[in-house]
């Protein structure tokens, strides 16, 4: 039994490089309920996160009762992490659950049944159709339905209403990641494997805390630092994460300079000679332009900008250029950062730059991080075309207009699709009057929430909102609608590295609550959207049915299903695509002949300057004449729009915990991770503190140029001049109790986004912090993860980072800034409060059966 709130990546399994990763099979059982009372076990996998665990769910008395690790899945090898443990299923099993439609009657939300719900909704819908066009309507949806109803959807919006306004939470989440693969490779598709941890000699985490955002596959990079010849970490985070903390090169760079370190790195490169180049004549473009680029920033030049030390440039440059095999990951640090697409295409372009792309141990993971952002991705409910389709290729619109049987001129692509903060904006300006959200809490997860909330408010807006649960969002509905949710439906999701899953249902979804597709299915229906022929455009009786259009839709493309089944799936491991006739069993990694899906008849995209984000069009990209060549991008770099300045002299940044996803609908309806990480909190260095006369527990408020949020404050390990606020805490707690207000990290986040992925900033704002109460004790933030307490006095944190503001003032050594109660110095693992106990227990059995196989020898050689 291991307390797994405390030990959030359980026991060592060490391994050597090129050996299998061993076999531990992580389970939780319900108190008081034993392994042999379980009557049924029910293949799924999780969905807590891109990593895509295989999960099996217990299932007593027609009730979710716990969860443990597949051990043949080639993702996870049994293990589970605290979400996937905790919250999977707890997270369902909620007394507060949505049961019934819902639907506003003078002003309040009343329940209702889905006969009436719906009509409301189609009467709504039918007359905006014909009054207003299809203009009228968007869609908002998730990365974390199943593939299936991202199908449907996609096809509702694309051939039954035919508008372009779609999008997901997948803009916030992993846009800049399906950009930057487009740009550089041509299209979507995720070149690296998982097994490429077990093949490497270096690690790049690229504004990636992979310790507490994927942790069971930080588990088996410890498992590998554990054994031998372990990998050589660099870290690029502003923060003194646990990744940074088994890092070899930590670059704790500003927020918001990402891509001037990467130029710098780059420029090592050249400059060192740590380039393959007959890799670079024989399958690459534009090496030039990079060059000439690059060439400005010497270490120096990236010491001033990013605030980091020159020598530690170049020796991670080193690391990256004499190392034989490099994984790099790319998250969040990047791609909600200003120039997100340019900086994350510098990743691809370094891989590029040294042949280090499908082979073994040379991964590009440019990571996901909900569990099915891939399938919206690739369904196009992100508005994006289905099947990695190009807008802009007229033959690509035919392929689905014949797959579809629909006239080829109502499926949107005289445009680019309508990104997510466009769709608010419209509604905003009164051009959308029909806003349909599925699976997100924008309320909650957008930036700039005080506009964001009149928005969902606005009079003219008609708001449909389907959901588990009633959300910060849902109250501002016209019309809510109860679905069922993971492990009460069956369905199919692809995690980040191409991997399939089936999850099947293990008990009834509570009351009248409905799998997002039946209501997809439905509202086609009841719309009466028809194929040319006259009959109902969708006519699928269930997932399955769906799944097989799928794959239809897929034949012949990147992300080819064809070779998928239900019942392949059954059983045994996922499956990473391509799957297919010529490859039976799915593809562990892309690219090995080194040849690029850039051909102007197959690419998804003709691409963008991604400097500006004006598209390239299909002339110039066919006279560039790519020929499957992958395409070196680049910019040059500029600062962020807002930077520090007199009123708002700190730079502020977002991000996660491990013990919390997202807005917290079902970790914090777990107690053992709710009682982890019970409030929201504040990160600021030792000597801001210190300079502040703040202290660990203060009640401060921060402010920026568009609203406030007061928290606790912990005084942490983060660089000197950054703020760092968990974006988790929205305004209600369990069961729709109102919580405090302001205390949501997007208060003061900015309207702006990456001119190519149009990823909003979420990681850099100006702001200023004020006291206005004293602590009664430490902060409540976690003390085992990168928000422990500081485990420095004042003096000593100045040398590494160097300071944004103030530079010359001489610290003084501040007493008071010890985190009270003795609390979290770097050896203790107690977190606060206490959660640990019976009631975060969970076996690990290390068990002696052969790890999956995960790569052919074809593969491996
Ligand atoms: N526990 C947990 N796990 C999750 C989730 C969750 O909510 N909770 N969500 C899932 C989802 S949807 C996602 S998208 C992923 C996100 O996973 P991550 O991207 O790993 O998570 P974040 O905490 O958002 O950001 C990562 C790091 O970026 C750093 N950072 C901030 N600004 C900058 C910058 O300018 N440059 C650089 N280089 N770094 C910067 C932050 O300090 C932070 O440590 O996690 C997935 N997994
Ligand atoms: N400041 C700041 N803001 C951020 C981020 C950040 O790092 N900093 N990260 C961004 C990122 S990467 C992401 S992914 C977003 C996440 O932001 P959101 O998408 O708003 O977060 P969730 O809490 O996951 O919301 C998902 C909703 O779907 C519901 N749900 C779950 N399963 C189902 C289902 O099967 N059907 C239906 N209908 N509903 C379901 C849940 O109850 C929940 O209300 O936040 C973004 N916002
Ligand atoms: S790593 Fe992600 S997918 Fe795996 S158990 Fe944890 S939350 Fe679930
Ligand atoms: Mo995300």
């Amino acid at each position: 039994m291991v307390d797994r709130i405390a030990e959030i990546w359980g026991s060592r399994t060490p391994y050597a490089r090129e050996e299998r990763w061993p076999v531990r099979v992580d389970q939780v059982l319900a108190e008081g309920v034993q392994e042999s009372e379980v009557q049924r076990w029910v293949q799924s996998a999780c969905v807590l996160c891109s990593n895509g665990c295989g999960i099996d769910i217990a299932v007593k008395d027609g009730s979710m009762v716990g969860v443990r690790g597949r051990s043949m899945d080639i993702v996870n090898h049994g293990r589970l992490g605290p979400k996937g443990l905790f919250a999977s299923w707890q997270g369902m099993n909620h007394k507060d659950r949505l049961t019934k439609p819902l639907i506003r009657e003078n002003g309040v939300l009343v329940e209702s049944d889905w006969d009436t719900a719906m009509e409301r909704i189609v009467s709504r819908s039918r007359a905006l159709l014909d009054e207003k066009g299809p203009l009228s309507h968007g869609f908002y949806t998730s990365g974390q339905l199943f593939l299936e109803e991202y199908y449907a959807q996609a096809i509702v919006g694309k051939a039954g209403i035919g508008t372009p306004h779609m999008d997901g939470n997948t803009r916030l989440c992993t846009a800049t990641s399906a950009a930057a693969m487009k740009e550089s490779f041509g299209s979507d598709g995720q070149p690296g494997s998982y097994v490429d941890i077990d093949e490497c000699d270096a690690m790049f985490l690229f504004g990636h805390n992979m310790a507490e955002t994927q942790t069971v596959l930080w588990m088996r990079v410890l498992d590998r630092l554990a054994g031998p010849d372990k990998p050589r970490i660099v870290c690029v985070d502003p923060r003194d994460t646990e990744v940074a903390r088994h890092a070899e090169v930590h670059l704790p760079l500003r927020p918001g300079t990402n891509l001037a370190l990467m130029h710098g790195l780059v420029r090592e490169l050249f400059a060192n000679r740590w380039i393959d180049e007959d890799y670079i004549a024989a399958h690459t473009m534009n090496v030039e332009e990079l060059r000439a680029t690059v060439e400005p920033w010497t270490p120096e030049a990236v010491a001033e900008t990013c605030g980091v030390a020159a020598e530690d440039v170049r020796r991670a440059a080193e690391i990256f250029g004499t190392s034989d095999r490099v994984l790099s990951t790319v998250l969040q640090g990047f791609y909600q950062s200003s120039q997100a697409t340019a900086a994350s295409c510098a990743v691809n372009n370094m891989h590029l730059l040294r042949g280090m792309i499908g082979k073994p141990g040379c991964g590009i993971l440019q990571m996901n991080g909900q569990p099915t952002a891939q399938n919206n991705r690739e369904c196009g409910a992100d508005g994006d075309l289905s099947g990695f389709r190009n807008w802009e290729n007229p033959q690509h619109v035919q392929e689905l207009a014949d797959l579809w049987n629909v006239d080829a001129a109502i499926i949107p692509h005289w445009a680019p699709p309508t990104h997510a903060m466009q769709i608010f904006r419209y509604i905003e300006q009164g051009s959308m009057e029909f806003l349909w959200v599925s699976a997100t809490n924008p309320a909650v997860s957008m930036p700039e929430l005080p506009r964001i909330r009149d928005i969902l408010a606005s009079e003219s807006l008609f708001l449909v909102v389907q959901d588990l649960y009633l959300t910060e969002t849902a109250q501002y509905a016209d019309v809510v609608l109860p679905a069922a949710g993971w492990g009460e439906k069956t369905g199919t999701f692809t995690n980040v590295n191409r991997t399939v899953h089936l999850s099947e249902q293990a008990v009834d979804p509570p009351g009248e609550a409905r799998s997002d597709l039946d209501t997809f299915l439905d509202y086609s229906r009841r719309m009466g959207f028809t194929q040319l022929d006259g009959t109902p455009l969708l006519d699928w009786k269930g997932p399955e049915d769906a799944f097989t259009a799928w794959k239809e839709c897929t034949r012949g493309r990147p992300c080819d299903y064809t070779g998928i089944t239900y019942e392949k799936l059954r059983g045994g491991s996922g499956v990473p695509w391509p799957c297919n006739e010529d490859h039976p069993d799915g593809t562990v990694r892309l690219y090995r002949d080194g040849i690029f899906p850039t051909d102007p008849e197959y690419c998804e995209t003709y691409g963008h300057d991604l400097l500006t984000g004006g598209t390239v069009g299909p002339e110039t990209y066919k006279a560039m004449d790519p020929g499957g060549r992958a395409i070196f991008k680049t910019a040059p770099y500029h600062p962020a729009h807002e930077t520090p300045d007199e009123d708002y002299p700190f730079r502020y940044t977002t991000g996660r915990t491990v013990y919390h996803f997202h807005t917290r609908t079902k970790t914090g309806r777990a107690p053992q991770l709710n009682d982890a990480a019970p409030a929201a909190w504040v990160e600021i260095s030792v000597n801001d503190a210190s300079d502040l006369g703040l202290g660990e527990g203060d009640i401060v408020r921060v402010e920026s140029r568009r609203g406030h949020i007061t928290a606790a404050l912990r005084v942490g390990d983060i660089r000197d001049g950054t703020l760092f606020a968990p974006f988790h805490y929205g305004y209600w707690d369990q069961g729709g109790t109102p919580a405090q207000e302001h205390r949501a990290a997007n208060e003061l986040t900015i309207t702006e986004w990456d001119p190519v992925s149009k990823q909003p900033v979420l990681k850099n704002a100006a702001v200023r912090i004020e006291k206005i109460a004293d602590g009664t004790g430490p902060s409540l933030a976690p003390t085992t993860t990168a928000s422990r307490p500081a485990t420095h006095k004042p003096a000593d944190s100045t040398s590494q980072t160097g300071r944004d503001s103030g530079e010359s003032r001489v610290l003084p050594p501040g007493p008071g800034q010890q985190p009270a109660h003795g609390h979290g110095r770097r050896s203790s693992r107690r977190i606060l409060p206490t959660a640990g106990g019976s009631a975060a227990q969970a076996t690990e059995t290390i068990a002696p059966v052969e790890p999956p196989a995960v790569a052919t020898k074809e593969e491996r050689a």
